[in-house]
């Protein structure tokens, strides 16, 4: 019976399930490479290891893998219960924090591997992790959108690590208690864009939706609302996430290089992000802390489970 080892955490409320060992061998190409593998022959696997019984509409899997560059501690393919992703930002700091409880790594300076590129990583003293993330970059700001049931919109199309739209436009406060009508709202949006045909550089598709609002906690400067692909919402401030916004803000002029920009999410969970300038857009860093919550092995009993590889969506 096939059997996986993992890990879970959470980051500011979001889960993230390590895979450790177990998996079939996807070679030792380049990241994108094995994702684009595990995509088209081991599709299976991820609904077994992130979609319910197993998982759960929020479940982020990080398949560890060995890195090509060997100055990397380690290479990761992040997915959840719909698809892939190109980074994660609660997903590599919970990551790093697992490799931490391993004893795999110690606090200090480290690189990881993902499809989308090469990640800086600090392991604080405290456990706080900070990722020095992709470039991030706004697309196109000012985006005019027809949402049914909602009407005209404005937002901005952005990448960290992810593709984004951003919006200031919400039809209520963004608190834990309009949660589903947030999400109702911001799944509009995304068939929005879908009809409208609107798509982040090289027709990239906009698979997360950001509302961003007026900070309501002490020591923080935005709250956030992000709904995730699988069109469950973030329950952490989203590091991709923040980062999308934190070039948005450059470029604005909002936000000067090495300012701290402290970005809550719907739990109150905070990310702390900062930049400095980059070619295409600014190169953020990102700071939250995470903590492991399971350690167990996954059992794929597909000899009598007539539902062992997960219930897809
Ligand atoms: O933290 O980047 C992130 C993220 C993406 C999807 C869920 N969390």
């Amino acid at each position: 019976m096939p059997t996986l080892d993992f890990i879970d955490s959470h980051t500011g409320g979001e889960p993230t399930r390590v895979v450790l060992s177990g998996f079939p061998d996807l070679g030792s190409g380049p990241l994108a490479e094995r994702r684009e593998l595990f995509r088209d022959r081991y599709d299976h696997w991820r609904q077994a290891i992130a979609c319910e019984p197993r998982g759960s509409d929020t479940m982020v899997g990080a398949l560890l893998q060995p890195p090509v560059d060997p100055t990397a501690c380690a290479g990761v393919i992040y997915f959840n219960n719909v698809s892939y992703l190109g980074m994660c930002g609660h997903g590599t700091i919970g990551l790093i924090r697992t490799l931490h409880y391993l004893g795999r790594i110690a606090p200090g300076r480290h690189r990881l591997e993902t499809p989308v590129g090469m990640v800086g990583i600090e392991l604080h003293g405290d456990g706080r992790v900070s990722i020095d993330n992709v470039e991030s970059y706004r697309h196109a700001k000012d985006v005019v959108l027809q949402v049914p049931g909602y009407g005209e919109i404005k937002g901005d199309i952005a990448w960290g690590g992810n593709w984004f739209f951003i919006t200031n436009d919400s039809p209520l406060p963004l608190t834990l208690s309009n949660q589903r009508a947030l999400t109702h709202y911001t799944q509009a949006i995304r068939l929005a864009l879908e009809a409208a045909n609107v798509s982040g550089a090289d027709g990239g598709e906009i698979d997360h939706i950001e509302i961003n609002g007026p900070s309501t906690q002490a020591h923080t400067d935005a709250r956030n609302f992000v709904l995730c692909p699988g069109l469950a919402y973030d329950r952490s401030p989203c590091g991709t996430g923040t980062s999308a916004k934190v070039a948005c803000l450059a470029v604005d002029g909002k936000l000067a290089p090495g300012q701290v920009w402290r970005q809550a999410g719907i739990l109150d969970s905070v990310f702390e992000a900062q930049y400095t300038p980059g070619t295409r857009g600014v190169l953020p860093r990102i700071t939250g802390s995470a903590h492991v919550t399971a350690q167990g092995q996954l059992l794929i009993d597909d000899g009598n489970d007539p539902l062992a590889w997960g219930i897809g969506s």
